[in-house]
């Protein structure tokens, strides 16, 4: 399901990308300006850090994390935390602004009375990329997942239940909402290589908001 809420700042013509996923495009504009100074102050108390993969390697996306829970990654593996590793306190309290639209996304999707605990903010600057990848350190995958783009558009890379499967690419721009959930939880994906530019919300990188029932 696509949903074109607003007109979009720029064209972009986006495939279907199947059951339980919907894309509702220009979803956060409405409450962009509440969700900026909120975003600020989350990353002012627990500012965003690379993290290392259990394999070693420093990620490109810089991270994180609002909310009972956060995701992070070091030498140790991937989990969630209640506790940021880097500041050693809680993490910040996920906003209300951030909930409700969680929340009110999930439901025009489909999902009713999503409760998400975790939301972790990914920070991309050119270059900066997610691996194809499955998001399975939750405990119940029964329960969607909602994403929210905000500044730099990218492309959103959209695969099957195995990595090898063909994948699908979609743009995002500063706004749009996506929604997985049901048979779509499971699915590969990834972002590919943020581009250089320009964006009048967050300058010169994108900021991803993935909500998440963790715990
Ligand atoms: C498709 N972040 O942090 S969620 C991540 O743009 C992550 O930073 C993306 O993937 C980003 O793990 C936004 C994209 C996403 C998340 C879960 C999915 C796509 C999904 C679950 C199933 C299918
Ligand atoms: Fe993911």
């Amino acid at each position: 399901m696509t949903m074109r809420l607003f007109e979009p700042e720029q064209d972009s013509d986006n495939p279907e990308l199947g059951p339980d996923t919907a894309v509702l495009c220009g979803f956060a504009l409405p409450t962009e300006s509440i969700l900026l100074p909120d975003l600020e102050a989350v990353t002012a108390q627990a500012p965003f850090r690379n993290m290392v993969t259990p394999g070693g390697h420093e990620m490109s996306v810089a991270m994180s994390n609002c909310g009972d829970l956060g995701w992070i990654s070091d030498r140790k593996g991937y989990r969630y935390d209640r506790t940021d590793p880097l500041t050693q306190h809680l993490w910040p309290q996920m906003p209300d602004s951030f909930r409700d639209l969680a929340l009110r996304a999930a439901a025009a999707a489909g999902f009713a009375d999503f409760q998400p605990d975790a939301c972790l903010i990914n920070r991309y600057v050119p270059g900066a990329k997610l691996s194809l990848h499955q998001d399975r350190n939750e405990r119940d995958f029964s329960k969607p997942i909602v994403s929210v783009s905000l500044g730099l558009s990218a492309t959103f890379l959209f695969g099957g239940m195995e990595r090898s499967d063909k994948t699908k690419r979609i743009q995002v721009q500063h706004g749009d909402v996506l929604v997985w959930g049901g048979t779509a939880r499971l699915r590969y994906h990834g972002v590919q290589p943020l581009k250089q530019g320009w964006h009048r919300a967050l300058g010169s990188i994108r900021v991803n908001l993935t909500f998440r029932k963790a715990g």
